[in-house]
């Protein structure tokens, strides 16, 4: 059992608005169906589950399609961002750890926003740990695709190129030298440029394979260890093999593996920084049989404390009071 108990709320956010590929907004439900609060409460935490966020009504036009960026969407995932930010931060006021089901990845806009809301005026430094095969590090500008889940990191550095209607709690909420990108491999030119030139921390799958991933975590650890920051952790379902994890759109060869990524979420649950998680993109559409779900269930619960043997690695502190 873990040393500490926590009490986790579970948010789900039901919606595709900024993906192109239909089916990710099926993701909360599908981690449910997995067993994700029965796999946290056998660890002894809290768990209450808050249901989903999701439009009440929606329109084909909210739909992904290959427009680029219809107006519709980009403000239902603006709406939908609104939304997450004002439950996550009440949950952080009432002394939970949320942990948010995507849904793309355009959701953390809001569960980021959410933290740094509760975090930086009690003068808690954010550290953000953005686990993705991607850097969704893209401005309208430099987008190839015009779709919002490649670009919440940018917005949330406060990087210039979006327009009036992005202004909200999300805009430049987050010091781009407290962002780690872990598990990089497909990254665009121009959105390269502007991860360089910002100075973001990216631990690529290159960087991985020379210093492997205990060397790459504890790097992250040490960091927000020493500016004794909330650690919000950001996963994607394609930072994972997608042998492992078929169930995503937009699939690069070359991902974490089973090991790996197991062996990141203990380290990061012994380092008892972790206050909060968004776990995003996984498309039951497109997953094999709840493969990429039951492995994200498994993956989270040895954040929360799963350990093979049941070993108590020492004290988790969570940050939130
Ligand atoms: N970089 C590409 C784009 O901006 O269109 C792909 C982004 C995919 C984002 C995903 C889920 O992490
Ligand atoms: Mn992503
Ligand atoms: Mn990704
Ligand atoms: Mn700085």
């Amino acid at each position: 059992a873990p040393s500490r108990p926590v009490r986790i709320d579970l948010v789900g956010v039901a919606t595709a608005s900024g993906a192109s590929v239909r089916g990710c907004g099926m993701g909360p439900e599908a981690l449910r169906v997995a067993g994700l609060a029965e796999a946290l409460m056998d660890l002894d935490h809290a768990v209450a589950d808050h249901g989903d966020l999701r439009r009440a009504q929606t329109s084909p036009s909210t739909h992904p399609s290959s427009a680029r960026m219809p107006e519709e969407r980009k403000a239902d995932v603006l709406e939908m961002a609104a939304r997450i930010s004002d439950a996550g931060h009440a949950i952080l006021q009432s002394g939970h750890v949320p942990v948010f089901l995507g849904g793309d990845h355009s959701i953390a806009m809001g569960t980021v926003s959410a933290v740094a809301r509760y975090c930086l005026p009690r003068q808690k430094p954010v550290h953000v740990l953005w686990i993705d095969a991607h850097a969704d590090y893209n401005t309208p500008q430099t987008s190839p695709s015009g779709n919002l889940h490649g670009m919440p990191l940018a917005l949330l550095c406060g990087e210039p190129g979006f327009d009036e209607a992005f202004q909200g709690d999300w805009l430049g909420r987050i010091d781009a030298h407290n962002v780690t990108i872990l598990g990089a491999r497909s990254v665009d030119r121009e959105e390269r440029r502007l991860v360089q030139a910002r100075g973001i921390e990216v631990i690529d799958m290159r960087k991985i394979d020379q210093i492997g991933v205990v060397a790459a975590v504890q790097k992250v650890i040490d960091k927000a260890k020493a500016a004794e920051a909330h650690l919000h952790v950001s996963l994607d379902v394609d930072s994972l093999d997608p042998a492992i994890a078929p169930g995503g759109g937009t699939l690069v060869p070359g991902g974490l593996s089973y090991r790996e990524a197991h062996l990141v979420m203990e380290m990061l649950h012994d380092c008892g920084l972790v206050g909060s998680l968004d776990v995003v993109e996984l498309n039951p559409f497109l997953d094999h049989g709840g493969k990429s779900a039951t492995l994200l269930v498994d993956l989270v619960a040895s954040l929360f404390g799963r350990s093979i043997m049941g070993e108590e690695p020492g004290p988790m502190e969570f940050v939130t009071e």
